[in-house]
């Protein structure tokens, strides 16, 4: 293990920021590289390599890959489902060109492994929305969507093809205190924690019942881990494995949250992003996860929701 070195590409990002410390954790702080366009702040900077890069850039990925003779690389470089509909071919460039780097260094043997994330955004429409199968109808109605269900063909096809060591989850929307997510159709689960701390009140841009599956940071940085550091036979899918936590809909939500915070205020005005979260599944089965990897999460809604608030007030300095 301590030979290996990996490259976290997007490392400023929403899973960038806690997946780093945890990865420095286990393999040593000087073998985990951060790297990302924007200078992280804090422990990630402090603890451990960084690498200020743009991914776009192949000849300054390839050369810090070399240089810093790099084993495995994370790619979580993406632009996420909402902004990427506003700019749908710089999106589909930036999640899919690097995309493309990376898997090139790994067929050329330069590196011996790659995670690359996929999103329940790769479903679509007429997916099967309740307790969604591994394997059934994906037409993601999305840039971001399309780009994901792109990439999950690609690991699938360079695993099979050139017998390179690629692995990939379909993460729900992600929540966490740490870092905010940016972009996104989930990210009014997160948003929600900042505004009834500090203002008593929310506006969700999601109507009250749109039921999506989610999860909380720790389980999904568990999880990535798990499946990354599963011996390679496990690993019997490589397009992207099915993940679940919990699900829950903006009133769930602001109803645990009242348990806590009795005053509490919700109300709905629903935007663009409505259609988006329409055509993703509610809830997923990820039975296929459990049996090759043994994946199993820990949080519930309940759980998360007094974690969140219990360090959201330390962090915001709120009462
Ligand atoms: C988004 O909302 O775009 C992401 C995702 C579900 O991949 N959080």
């Amino acid at each position: 293990m301590a030979s290996e070195k990996i490259l976290i590409i997007g490392s400023s990002g929403q899973i960038g920021t806690e997946l780093v410390m945890s990865l420095r954790g286990i393999y040593g702080n000087q073998n985990v590289f951060a790297s990302d366009l924007n200078t992280p702040k804090g422990e990630v900077l402090e603890s451990g390599p960084f690498v200020a890069l743009n991914v776009m850039d192949r000849a300054a990925l390839i050369e810090t890959v070399k240089k810093y003779k790099i084993t495995q690389v994370y790619h979580l470089v993406a632009m996420l489902s909402a902004t990427a509909e506003k700019f749908p071919e710089k999106g589909w460039d930036l999640n899919m060109k690097s995309f493309f780097y990376v898997m090139e260094m790994l067929r050329e043997g330069i590196l011996k492994k790659v995670y690359w994330p996929s999103s329940i955004a790769a479903f679509g429409p007429t997916t099967p929305r309740v307790d969604t199968p591994q394997h059934t109808i994906m037409d993601p109605s999305t840039v971001y969507g399309i780009s994901k269900l792109s990439g999950e063909l690609w690991c699938q096809y360079y695993h099979d093809k050139y017998n390179v060591d690629v692995r990939s989850i379909r993460y729900p929307g992600l929540i966490s205190w740490k870092s905010e997510p940016g972009g996104g159709t989930t990210d009014y689960a997160v948003d929600i924690f900042y505004k009834a701390l500090q203002d008593g009140k929310y506006t969700s841009f999601l109507s009250e019942n749109t039921n999506l599956p989610m999860m909380y940071m720790p389980d999904a940085i568990r999880g990535t881990i798990e499946l990354c550091e599963a011996p390679a036979d496990q690993v019997k899918l490589r397009t992207g494995y099915n993940f679940a936590a919990f699900s829950f809909d903006p009133q769930t939500l602001a109803e645990s949250i009242k348990k806590h915070i009795p005053n509490f205020e919700i109300d709905y005005a629903p935007d663009f992003r409505q259609k988006i979260a329409e055509g993703w599944p509610q809830s997923i089965d990820d039975s296929q996860a459990r049996q090759d990897w043994g994946w199993k999460p820990e949080f519930t809604t309940d759980k998360m929701v007094e974690d969140m608030l219990k360090n959201l007030r330390v962090k915001l300095n709120v009462k």
